[in-house]
């Protein structure tokens, strides 16, 4: 097979193409004249064989969905050639444009909210299944961070406009005092206008220096922390089986003395798809009570997607019995008008973790002497020989169960909620754009019938005026003849009393 090459852009197109694959340049100057580009069929022509290559951005996760997306590409973009209805119905484009990105983009989104040193983020890095996010023993994770599955690791970060800013700067309360303190010790004010209103940051690095990239803008020792939004982290390491649309929301808690910081962790919680709320199994105390009893209360549309889990499992006296009776007081407490509506839903969505000793299983040939030493006291406590048992010590740790949660209840249950949105959302187009062109057809029909109808309308005006024409016609000759004939008649008359006058005047004695 030949090729073309556009005179434009340079782009190897196949002969059999009369416009350029890639910028969509007139390639046949040769055979036809210049002038010929303006013609309406080439116009249309162009539109057809772009329309058959409008660039589709595959849907990965569903070959259904992917299917309905590029169906909806090609809509939007014959909708948008200009006269097919795009510029008087921007709903129907709005429609278009928001049914791509939640096909591109349908994140299913995971908070994890609990008071300080819960253990949020020692929980995360377990189901990531490395340590990414910072579990430092002060306080760590200062910024709210977010953790995908992607084709590459990146990080990107996202800073407070200079608006925010001054909203986040006025909602200190009176407990912010060691916060200020800390701005003052980092130097805040110093960095502040380097940060402010700074563009996202977006940069793709190696999976190994994910941790030491996170702890610049996150860690709460650092004063670039103070001006970071958000964290977003890809990671390419997730497994095939990690739900690809599942996104990780490690948050800094919701006691921030920084108003407008724990609003925009409030804000999560209601948008989140699920909420893991970590509780020091060691302390279940009112505190732990009123941060549960307030994530109910931002998650009213949906309490079940409210998740209990009791992290320091293995710090308890005897893990097993003490946690036994916790949880029958939690089902207990935690059932009612402000809690989960059932029981069973209780028992099912309180449970418990060891995440950090599934880590020092997961990192045994790596750990450290006090990382050893802890793992050895777990080993010692419930009976197990290290090495060889280290599987069995972590499914003690109860990990696999909230991923497992995570993956068959929530992921797989919003795979399928998700594509029936997604399916309802196509018909919905597909209706909205016949209904669109059908309107449009019915009309342009009307004009066609409209203008034929007043053309045979002029054309019986016209007949009948002819008619009219030619009924004048004949009168005038009709009318011509009677005055002729009158006019012969009166003649004729006339000549006939003249002549007996004569005769009367020219007869003597009369
Ligand atoms: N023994 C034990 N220690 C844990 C467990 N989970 C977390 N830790 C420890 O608790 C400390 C705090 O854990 P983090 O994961 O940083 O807690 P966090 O809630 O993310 O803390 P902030 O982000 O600072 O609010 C760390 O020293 C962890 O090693 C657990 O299940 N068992
Ligand atoms: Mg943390």
């Amino acid at each position: 097979m030949g090729k073309i090459i556009c005179g434009k852009c340079r782009f190897e197109n196949r002969d059999t193409r009369n416009f350029c694959e890639k910028c969509g340049t007139f390639l046949r100057t040769k055979d036809f004249d210049k002038n010929a580009y303006e013609l309406p069929e080439v116009k249309m022509m162009r539109v057809v064989e772009n329309l058959l290559h409008v660039p589709h951005e595959p849907i990965n996760w569903d070959a259904v969905i992917d299917a309905y997306s590029a169906k909806v590409e090609r809509f939007d973009a014959l909708f948008k050639i200009p006269g097919m209805g795009a510029e008087n119905n921007s709903a129907v484009v709005q429609k278009m444009s928001d049914f791509l990105s939640l096909c591109r983009n349908p994140d299913f989104q995971i908070a994890f909210v609990g008071t300080i040193k819960t253990g949020k983020s020692t929980l995360i890095n377990a189901l990531l299944g490395k340590n990414y996010a910072s579990m430092a023993v002060t306080p760590e994770t200062a910024a709210l961070t977010k953790f995908r599955s992607s084709p590459r690791d990146y990080v990107k970060i996202i800073f407070y406009t200079q608006s925010e800013w001054t909203k986040l700067w006025n909602s200190r309360t009176s407990g912010a005092s060691a916060f200020m303190a800390e701005y003052e010790e980092l130097q805040g004010d110093k960095h502040k206008d380097k940060w402010i209103n700074h563009a996202p940051i977006h940069k793709e690095l190696a999976n190994e220096e994910i941790e030491d990239e996170l702890k610049i803008w996150s860690s709460s020792k650092r004063a670039e922390h103070y001006f970071v939004k958000e964290i977003e982290v890809g990671i390419s390491t997730l497994g095939k089986d990690f739900p690809p649309q599942v996104v990780f929301v490690d948050t800094p808690g919701l006691s921030d003395p920084v108003a407008y910081r724990s609003e925009l962790t409030k804000g999560y919680i209601r948008r989140a798809n699920a909420v893991f709320v970590c509780i020091d199994a060691q302390k279940i105390q009112k505190e732990e009570i009123d941060t549960i009893a307030s994530v109910f209360a931002f998650s009213s549309d949906n309490k079940s997607k409210v998740h209990i889990v009791a992290t320091h499992w293995d710090v308890l006296n005897d893990p097993e019995d003490d946690w036994r009776e916790q949880k029958k007081y939690l089902v207990k407490r935690l059932t009612g008008p402000a809690f989960f509506d059932m029981q069973a839903t209780a028992s099912t969505n309180i449970m418990h973790s060891a995440a950090y000793i599934y880590n020092l299983c997961r990192d045994y040939d790596s750990l450290d002497k006090k990382g050893l030493k802890s793992l050895k006291k777990f080993a010692l406590d419930f009976d197990y020989e290290l090495p060889q048992d280290l599987r069995a010590m972590q499914k003690k740790a109860n990990v696999e169960t909230i991923l497992r949660v995570i993956r068959e209840n929530l992921a797989a249950r919003y795979k399928r909620l998700l594509t029936n949105e997604i399916e309802k959302k196509f018909l919905d187009i597909k209706y909205n754009l016949t209904r669109t062109t059908k309107e449009k057809k019915d009309s342009t029909e009307e004009l066609l019938k409209a203008s034929r109808s007043s053309g045979k309308e002029l054309e019986k005006q016209l007949q009948e005026q002819l008619k009219r024409c030619d009924a004048v016609k004949n009168s005038t000759e009709q009318l011509k003849a009677i005055i002729e004939q009158v006019k012969d008649k009166t003649d004729k008359r006339a000549k006939k009393i003249c002549d007996s006058l004569r005769k009367k005047l020219n007869t003597p004695g009369k």
